[in-house]
């Protein structure tokens, strides 16, 4: 389905063993070192998603090669069946034309949500490339809010994502705005064994 010019949601893009393997390798990215931390804004907030980066680190607002706001680690290596993974993802939802230019993908940015948790209303303007972002969603159901390219504000529009849904934004919409206002508790396939929700980004940095 797409929902605004360049963003196409796939629902079920990942069946359950997918699912499944994708769940155990974020366990592992997420343990020490360079494991999952907690970012904290420049203006003295703290993100409620606690997150953890492969290939580059992202932090507010800038990308480096080791965890500059946490342990001080080297990050974790971008794997290449993620840059293929990436790559099949962005081609099945805009077509093979969106990243036939593009350089390989090489940051995921994995954010894991209980259910208190929320993304607030941004662009994500540290890449220096204009490649379709991926976005895979794993566990409980969340509100995903789909803005526009001006500003915070409405008009956007509020979207399901779900266990194994895929997301591409590109083009058009690579600079719009986006949030997640909410999870939905209890809401996983219980056969996953994931309580909450967690997101991976696939990116090309540009640099
Ligand atoms: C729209 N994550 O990691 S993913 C993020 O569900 C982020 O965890 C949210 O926003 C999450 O930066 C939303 C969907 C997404 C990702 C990148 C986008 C939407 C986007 C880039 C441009 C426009
Ligand atoms: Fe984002």
């Amino acid at each position: 389905t797409e929902i605004a010019p360049d963003a196409v949601h796939v629902p079920d893009w990942l069946d359950a063993d997918h699912q499944r393997q994708l769940l155990e390798a974020c366990r592992a990215w997420a343990r020490p070192p360079a494991g999952l931390r907690t970012v904290r804004t420049p203006g003295g907030g703290t993100m409620t998603s606690r997150q953890v980066c492969l290939g580059w680190h992202w932090y507010p607002y800038g990308y480096a090669r080791t965890v500059v706001d946490g342990d001080g680690s080297p990050v974790k290596p971008f794997p290449a069946w993620l840059a293929d993974l990436a790559r099949d993802a962005a081609r099945d939802a805009l077509g093979p034309e969106a990243v036939a230019a593009t350089a390989p993908y090489d940051i995921a940015l994995i954010n894991f949500y209980d259910t208190d948790a929320r993304m607030g209303m941004h662009r994500d303007s540290d890449e220096q490339s204009d490649a379709p972002v991926v976005s895979l969603s794993l566990g409980d159901t969340c509100v995903f809010r789909f803005g526009n390219t001006e500003s915070r504000a409405r008009p956007y529009m509020d979207v399901e994502l779900r266990s194994g849904d895929l997301f591409v934004f590109g083009g058009a919409s690579r600079l719009a705005y986006h949030g997640v206002p909410r999870v939905y508790a209890g809401t996983a396939p219980p056969e996953l064994g994931l309580t909450g929700r967690l997101n991976v980004t696939l990116r090309v940095s540009g640099l």
